[in-house]
């Protein structure tokens, strides 16, 4: 977070960054291989068995120029090391791994304060929960624990690099920093589409590193100079503090078996000095890159004109107000960008005065909640608000669990809205991104008790003009509650950008003076140079006809300068005047948003009579209209979202009206294929994908019982098949659809599960006597894979017939692979078993 600047900036590291340009090493990898590192062997290993081969490298790239040295640690972590017995412990193999590199630079006779060893920790190669199994604070007690022993080894900087899921950045930024007090550079590894392999944009992660305090951010690895630039040039326009690019030399190709990275070291520096030339503080290399690339680089680049990181942001800055930005994983959104709409926050994860959906909540029943996440998002929502506000609850694990499981199925950012300290503490930590926090006030404990935490975890947030005297009837007292606030935010040192201001809405029932009081403490907010945030429906409580007040105020609060409104996605007036507002302020270019509204919500008399929401909507806010209701059928729109349990209840409710395979077939599948259709073309990303599967595993777990069920009795099973996905493809729903209908059809089938390799297939057809193999393959990497098992199949157990399914194959690549059939899908497979044998 701009302003939130770190309390170690007197550091050297930083003081040197202050006054020039930095340049790293190049590969650690490439070069041990190059010396002699074998496939598999662990390279920190030869910290201990080889050191003078490591100081001999970081020699030769102190020969050429670079001032920072990486050490010989990407890999050191408790997963790998200290584990078996007899084997060097992880305090050995990080110590000896920043000695090295020490001993290398005291040398060469380099001044300590301009040569600097960079303490390097690389990503733990495991999932992080809820997706994989690697628990987030487990995670950062993982990277806590190297980052303190590389410390108290002299270590100058932490290097948290090639990291290209956010969540688990998070995790070792957080680590670094709690276990030392050394400044951190934080770098990772953005694809050709400009975004992690979690989907995360450059500014997303520029504004969650900053959020929490990242002395500097960096892009390494993954692409080639030229390939990396327009994503320095992203890093660049976002962030505030030094930057550092360590590309490639080059996209490696593959000869003889081995990488080689086509890149020379005069492309390589040349490539690099347009990279400098946007701003980059810090230049360095990756995997290929050699002693004589940062030869080249640093003679190339060394001489060129340098601005420090500071008076870069500063000319940002000056040249557009700044915006708050909160993100998620997957996207950031900006609050306060001039000329834009505001924000629309979805109110609705809120469960005051809904009691079905306290007592859900209370029994820790988070469906609704999920299930309003997904009608929110469907509706126009951009941000989410969370509220776990139960009365009887334990608001800080509800809290806790909400943001986890809704940041599992859902994209966009969430708004924390809590007003217990505890539960926002835990929240803030476990998010994965930069939140929005709801809310702030001018009361003296309020402040005490939100304004450090926000300090400490990053966040944009929402500041009510309250304080202990309650809420001020005057415009002017509302200001001055509002710069009391962010005078206070300032000595946390986080600054007035952050801040979004709520103005606070009242009824106009209780007094008629109250909207107007509201409006007019908005503009004057706005005046300072301030952001807005606004709660609208408040303002007609009590009142007849509340949509049509609410749709009025909101179209005078964006008159008057509104950043962000909180309210109901689902009020289709409110939307309207959402749309309608911001096309006639002119803050809808082109009237795009407009115009796509309009298309998609026809006018009243043209549109379909008025049909019931789903459940998820149908407690809507007290005289809300709500909108159209999605067209796709429940089942298929609960996997798409990645809604396990309501994939569960609406496959039950499927099942009661349309025959199992039709259910897979109609509603299954296609919903998997959209999931894979919107992965392709970057509107999904992992998580979505991953979610959408098991949404549809649980989905066709009740297919599976129902089949079961209706077909109780035991009856003699006709032959053996063994049933596999090829060796590289964890890809299994198809293969286990194809399984459950084989047994229905009294084949007895021996499933080996997925990621299974051509031997052990082979195996199992000759013990089992299966005179057939069904084979599953979905991507084109794995076809490989599926040839040579069925080549394998052929040459074993000639007599064994092969039959082969799955998304990426067609009847003629079956052909080229040499199956005996290819399967399209789960029934074709039991016309063909039955062909071989009735
Ligand atoms: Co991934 N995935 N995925 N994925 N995934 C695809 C396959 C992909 C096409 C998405 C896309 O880009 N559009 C793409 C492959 C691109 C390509 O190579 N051309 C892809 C990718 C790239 C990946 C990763 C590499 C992503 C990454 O990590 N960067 C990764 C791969 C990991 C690995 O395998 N090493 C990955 C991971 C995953 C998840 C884990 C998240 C999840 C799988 C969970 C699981 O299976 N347990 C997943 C999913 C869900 C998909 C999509 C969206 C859906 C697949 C599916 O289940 N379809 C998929 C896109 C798509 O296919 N539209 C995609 C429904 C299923 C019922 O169909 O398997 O075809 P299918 O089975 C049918 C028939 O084909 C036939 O009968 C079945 C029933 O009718 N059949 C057989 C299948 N096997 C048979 C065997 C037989 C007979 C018939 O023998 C007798």
């Amino acid at each position: 977070m701009r302003g939130a600047m770190s309390s170690i900036a007197s550091h050297p590291f930083l003081a040197a960054l202050a006054r020039c340009r930095l340049f790293f090493d190049g590969s650690t990898g490439t070069m041990l291989q190059a010396r002699g590192l074998c496939p598999g062997e662990l390279p920190e290993l030869w910290n201990l068995s080889r050191p003078e081969e490591i100081v001999a490298l970081h020699q030769s790239y102190l020969a050429v120029g670079a001032n920072v040295l990486t050490t010989n640690t990407f890999g050191a972590n408790r997963l790998h090391y200290g584990t078996e017995a007899g084997g060097p412990s992880l305090e050995e193999v990080v110590t000896a791994g920043v000695r090295l590199a020490r001993r290398a630079i005291e040398a060469s006779g380099r001044p300590r304060d301009e040569t600097f060893v960079a303490l390097d920790i690389g990503p733990s190669g495991k999932m992080m929960a809820p997706l994989g199994d690697l628990a987030f604070e487990a995670a950062v007690e993982l990277f806590a624990e190297v980052a303190r022993i590389g410390a108290a080894a002299g270590a100058d900087v932490v290097l948290v690099e090639t990291m290209n899921d956010a969540y688990e950045t998070k995790a070792a930024l957080l680590a670094a920093k709690e276990a030392t007090a050394l400044p951190v550079i934080v770098s990772n590894t953005y694809d050709e589409g400009q975004a992690l392999l979690s989907g995360t944009p450059p500014e997303a992660m520029v504004a969650m590193l900053e959020g929490l305090h990242a002395d500097v951010i960096s892009a390494n690895c993954g692409l080639g100079p030229d390939r990396l630039l327009p994503v320095a040039r992203r890093l660049l326009a976002a962030a505030h503090v030094p930057v550092l690019v360590s590309p490639n030399a080059g996209l490696p190709q593959l000869r003889d078996g081995r990488p080689t990275y086509p890149t020379s070291p005069a492309q390589f520096a040349e490539q690099m000095g347009q990279i400098a030339d946007l701003g980059a503080s810090l230049l360095g290399g990756c995997c290929g890159t050699t002693p004589d690339h940062i030869r080249e680089l640093v003679q190339r680049v060394g001489q060129r004109g340098f601005v420090p990181a500071d008076r870069r942001a500063a000319a940002h800055d000056a040249a557009a107000p700044a915006p708050a930005i909160i993100t998620s994983y997957a996207r950031a959104v900006p609050i306060g960008l001039p000329s834009s709409p505001p924000v629309l926050i979805g109110e609705r994860i809120n469960p005051t005065g809904r009691k079905a959906f306290q007592a859900a909540l209370r029994a820790g029943d988070l469906s609704e909640a999920l299930a309003e996440a997904a009608s929110q998002k469907a509706d126009g929502a951009q941000v989410l608000d969370v509220n776990m506000g139960v009365p009887g609850a334990d608001e800080p694990a509800l809290l806790l669990r909400a943001v986890t499981e809704l940041q599992a199925i859902t994209d966009l950012p969430l708004q924390i809205d809590t007003s217990d300290p505890a539960a926002l503490a835990l929240a803030l930590r476990a998010y994965n991104g930069k939140p929005l926090v709801n809310s702030v006030n001018g009361k003296q404990a309020s402040l005490d008790a939100v304004l450090p935490l926000v300090a400490r975890y990053g966040g944009a947030l929402v500041c009510l003009t309250l304080d202990e005297s309650g809420i001020p009837a005057s415009p002017c007292d509302r200001l001055a509650i509002a710069l009391r606030i962010r005078d206070a935010a300032a000595e946390h040192g986080i600054p007035a950008s952050e801040l979004v201001f709520d103005p606070l809405a009242m009824s106009a029932g209780a007094d008629p003076d109250a909207p107007q009081a509201t409006l007019e403490a908005l503009s004057l907010i706005r005046a300072h140079g301030l952001k807005t945030s606004l709660g609208v429906s408040n303002v007609s409580f009590g009142l007849p006809r509340r949509p049509l007040l609410n749709a009025t105020f909101l179209t005078l609060a964006i008159r008057a300068g509104l950043d962000a409104a909180i309210l109901n996605p689902h009020s289709l007036p409110l939307r309207e005047a959402l749309h309608a507002a911001s096309a006639l302020l002119r803050l809808d270019p082109g009237f795009a948003a407009y115009v796509a509204f309009a298309a998609a919500h026809p006018a009243p008399a043209a549109a379909a009579p008025p049909a019931t929401r789903p459940a998820a909507a149908s407690n809507a806010s007290a005289g809300d209209v709500p909108a159209a209701p999605a067209a796709q059928p429940p089942l298929y729109a609960a996997i798409v979202s990645g809604l396990k349990p309501q994939a569960t209840a609406e496959a039950k409710a499927a099942l009661a009206s349309r025959p199992p395979l039709e259910v897979i077939n109609q509603l299954i599948i296609p919903a998997l294929d959209q999931v894979g259709r919107d992965y392709e073309q970057r509107r999904a990303f992992i998580p979505q994908l991953m979610m959408a599967a098991e949404a549809a595993q649980a989905a066709f777990a009740v297919i599976q019982s129902a089949l079961a069920s209706s077909d109780a009795t035991p009856r003699p099973r006709k032959y053996p098949i063994v049933l596999a996905t090829v060796r590289g493809d964890i890809h299994d729903i198809g293969k286990n659809i194809v399984r459950t209908i084989l047994e229905n059809y009294d084949y007895e089938v021996i499933d080996l599960g997925r990621d299974v390799a051509p031997e052990a297939i082979v195996e199992a057809a000759r013990t089992h006597h299966a005179p057939l193999v069904g084979l599953s393959a979905l991507m084109t990497t794995t076809l490989p894979a599926m040839k040579e098992t069925i080549a394998l199949l052929h040459r074993e157990l000639p007599h064994v017939k092969t039959c082969v399914g799955g998304a990426v194959l067609t009847a003629e690549y079956a052909a080229e692979l040499h199956a005996d059939h290819y399967a399209p899908d789960a029934m074709d497979s039991v016309r063909y078993a039955e062909s071989l044998l009735p």
